[in-house]
């Protein structure tokens, strides 16, 4: 072997080598989300794995796998405990069935706009966040969703007008608030909404100006009702012993990016509510204030369902609703 040929095997036993180990250095962690690409949530998240992949120079990377294609939405929280991701997003409330707590969120007039979003969330993390660390989860950030809004065919002046109507609900509590309206709810993921509204499937719905306006509302309903009725989250969490897999640099990587996508997030939430309103108004659908009426009727049923919700929540209910009045 001439000297040439040692030098040309030896660089490409370092090349070999160097690449072996920056293999071995480097993460890689499927995220499943349940919402669409163009959804604001989605958007963040896709930040948040960018700042990530930067803050590490590359040693852990995060594939977002959007709209349900990787989990279904309602399998993403077991698959993150289960380890078969480290990282995924989920509606929060979907765990009420565990503790109502999670649920708190989703309650009918409990806390209707950002502020009190804002203080609900500081109540709502330190009771929840032992109760994911039971599971091995813990919480990296919550983003909420605009005030959730009413859709419909037709003008809804009390709630006597949505008697009967086959609704979209999308979790348990929204379900529960259908039926005591007198509706007749059926759960329906985001991606399907669209479809679910042309096969007469849903003919209203309850749901944020972004859902309304990413599924092109105006194509299958007239009124945008703009009750604002409560201020649901999702919320990002870690499989812990992924986390605690990953040396200190990295896990200080990915909470100083958590932390900034949260305050991001929420900026981003408050500028979709106004900017989607506007283009529900610019595709030619009414966008109307309730009346005192379906109001005072909509409140009645919110307070039937936070008595009934206080009962169940026992007593980290109680100190949740302490805690923020
Ligand atoms: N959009 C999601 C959750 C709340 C919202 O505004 C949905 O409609 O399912």
């Amino acid at each position: 072997m001439n000297s040439l040929t040692r030098l040309f095997y030896l660089t490409l036993a370092t090349l070999f080598a160097a690449g072996l180990a920056t293999n071995a250095l480097a993460e890689s962690w499927d995220m499943p989300t349940p919402y669409p690409d163009k959804t604001f949530h989605t958007v963040n998240i896709i930040q948040f794995a960018e700042d990530v992949k930067q803050a590490t120079g590359g040693k852990l990377e995060i594939k977002v796998h959007s709209a349900g294609s990787l989990f279904k939405h309602p399998e993403i929280k077991n698959a993150v405990r289960g380890g078969q991701v480290p990282i995924g997003e989920f509606f929060l409330s979907l765990l009420s069935n565990e503790n109502p707590v999670f649920g708190a969120d989703s309650q009918p007039f409990l806390a209707t706009n950002y502020n009190e979003a804002k203080k609900l969330w500081d109540v709502q993390k330190p009771i929840i966040a032992p109760l994911l660390d039971k599971q091995k989860l813990m919480p990296l950030f919550s983003v909420p969703w605009p005030p959730q809004g009413l859709y419909t065919k037709k003008e809804i002046k009390s709630v006597d007008d949505l008697k009967g109507i086959k609704f979209r609900a999308y979790n348990a509590t929204l379900e529960k608030f259908a039926n005591t309206v007198g509706a007749a709810p059926t759960q329906v993921e985001v991606p399907d909404i669209p479809q679910a509204f042309a096969t007469g499937r849903v003919e209203a719905m309850i749901t944020s100006p972004s859902t309304g306006a990413n599924s092109k509302a105006w194509d299958f309903v007239e009124y945008f009702t703009d009750i604002q009725a409560w201020v649901p989250k999702n919320i990002v969490v870690v499989n812990k012993a992924a986390f605690d897999k990953l040396d200190a640099d990295l896990q200080a990587a990915v909470l100083e990016a958590a932390k900034k996508a949260e305050a991001r997030g929420w900026e981003m939430s408050e500028k979709e509510t106004a900017a989607k309103i506007a283009i529900m108004k610019e595709n030619g659908m009414k966008i109307v204030s309730p009346g005192p009426v379906l109001m005072g009727g909509l409140m009645d049923a919110g307070n039937t369902m936070l008595a009934d919700w206080q009962k169940a929540a026992g007593k980290d209910g109680e100190a949740l609703l302490n805690a923020f009045k």
